[in-house]
This record gives C-alpha cells, structure tokens and sequence, in this order.
C-alpha cells in the first residue's frame, strides 16, 4: 500500500522543497488531531522533528512502505520516542499502515502505543521512550551495514535533552573510533526539555566542538530549512555525520512555540481550530 503522498513524493520523480512543506504541513495537521482526539501527547517534541521527518521520508531514506522489512533498506530511529505520533503521522501518510489507525492512538489493544513499538508498527525499527537507547541501535545498525558490505545507511534523532544521557557519548565514542561514516545523528537542539531549557539544567554548549572531539563531522544547521536539512541529510562524510538542527519546540503554531508546557500538554477544540488555522493547508 502507498498513498497519494507516497506517489506525489516520490512516484513522480524527486520531491521538491515545496512538495516537502506542504507533506510537513500535513504531518503537523495530522499530529494536531490526533493528539486532540487522544488526549494526550508530545506536541512540543512533534511540531521540531517534524520538517528533519517530511525530509528524510519524503527525500532521503531509501525505504518502501510496500515492505517494510526490505533487508537492504535505510534504518531510521526516533530515538526520542515521545514524538511518537509525528512518527506515526509520517509513516501513516506514507502508506506504512492505514490512516484510521491514527484514530486508535493509545485506545485499547491500538498499536500504536504512547511511544514506538516495532513488534506493533510497519516501518519503526526499534522501541524508544526510555531516552538514550535509539542512538546505540542506530550506531549497532550502521556497524552490521558495514561488516556485510551492505550500501545502507543508518539515522537517528536524538533529543538535546535527551544527551543526558551518557549512553548517547558511548555511541559518539565509538562511532568516531569506527569511522562510521554510513552513521548519521540528528540532534533536535530546540533548547528546552521537559521542563526548563537545556541550558538552564546541563548545558551542552559548544555542542559541535564536542562532536567533533569525538571524532563526528559536524554540521549546525536550521533544522526547519528545508534545502539545508537535504544537503546536511545527503552530502557525504569520511566520518560519521552530526547535523545539528536548530529548532523551536512546537514550530509552526504561535502559542505553542518555544514554551516548556507545551512538551506534552494537549490543546483544546478551540486551540486545534486555531492551530490548523495558523498552519494553512
Ligand atoms: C530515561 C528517561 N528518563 C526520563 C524520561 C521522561 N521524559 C520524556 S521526554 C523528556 C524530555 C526530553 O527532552 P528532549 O530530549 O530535549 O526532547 P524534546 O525537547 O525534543 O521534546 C523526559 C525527561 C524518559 N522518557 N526516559
Ligand atoms: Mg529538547
């Protein structure tokens, strides 16, 4: 199964920018209503990846909703699995498993849990939620890709909160040493948590001199430019590649951005109205 989205990005030659917004637009529409319906969700942490997802599904990675499980496919993990549902929503618009599923979220026996599950969801490549596993599977798929001779290339998207975690420094570690340069790491710096800003808590800063320590290229970029997230997604390394996307939490919709309570409070009929309104179509 593809869908119109599917056929429009990529049946019909390569996705252009433009096309790219408008699947974004759409990610974000989705996530919006889903999220009202639920109850419940991350809209802060969904709103940020969501134009890094539009790019990488939309014109990067090499997967096929048609078989998901395609051996010589791209892996992508989200490691910041509390973004699941614009995970959820891009998978769903590509035609990895029917739309109506989004209607489920979180209900009884739904498959699609409050963060990713890959026993339950066509295309999610590893369970995230607990912070700071994605990238070491990521980096563990990149290493397998390697030692068979495969072309494939590994993704992750971590969040700057998420750094916290050490085991992420352990995959920069030893993703440096091996000069994985089939590896990259997307970090969402969008500066809050969830509660405060990085900065505020365990601050990061100078993030990419670190990276580079490491042994990692990196490249800051504006995680919502469109042709600035192909190129830093797409140009090739002789290391493993950190893109550093500067984002806003909860980009797009005014009253959501870049405020720590929207991590993961749930807008009102009113509010979706407005939101959908300030997004366009
Ligand atoms: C190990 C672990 N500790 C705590 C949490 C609870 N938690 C969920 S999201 C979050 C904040 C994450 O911040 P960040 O990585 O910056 O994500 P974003 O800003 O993109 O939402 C926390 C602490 C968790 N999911 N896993
Ligand atoms: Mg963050």
């Amino acid at each position: 199964m593809t869908t119109d989205w599917w056929q429009r990005l990529h049946d019909a030659g390569p996705a252009s920018t433009s096309d790219i917004a408008d699947f974004a637009t759409e990610i974000r529409r989705t996530t919006l209503v889903t999220i009202n319906r639920a109850g419940l969700g991350h809209i802060g942490g969904d709103f940020s990846v969501t134009d890094i997802l539009a790019t990488l599904y939309g014109r990067v990675l090499r997967v096929d909703p048609t078989q998901p499980d395609w051996s010589d496919r791209d892996r992508f993990i989200l490691s910041k699995g509390h973004a699941a549902v614009s995970l959820y929503s891009t998978l769903a618009l590509s035609g990895f498993f029917p739309m109506d599923w989004l209607g489920t979220f979180t209900g009884p026996l739904s498959a699609l849990n409050g963060h990713p599950n890959r026993n339950k969801v066509p295309g999610v490549e590893t369970n995230t939620g607990p912070l700071g596993h994605g990238f070491p599977v990521a980096l563990g798929c990149a290493l397998a890709a390697e030692l068979q001779g495969s072309e494939r290339r590994s993704y992750v998207v971590i969040g700057d909160g998420e750094l916290q975690e050490g085991s992420n420094w352990e995959a920069f570690m030893y993703g440096g040493h091996r000069k994985l340069s089939n590896l990259t790491a997307i970090v969402d710096r969008n500066r809050l948590q969830q509660g405060d800003r990085t900065e505020n808590t365990n601050s990061l800063d100078p993030l990419d001199a670190k990276v580079e320590a490491f042994g990692w290229e990196a490249r800051v970029i504006n995680g919502h430019d469109l042709d600035a997230l192909y190129s830093a997604l797409t140009t090739p390394s002789d290391r493993p590649v950190a893109v550093i996307a500067e984002t806003t939490k909860g980009k797009g919709v005014s009253f959501i951005e870049d405020r720590a309570e929207w991590h993961h409070k749930v807008p009102s009929a009113e509010q979706v109205e407005l939101a959908l309104q300030e997004l366009g179509s």
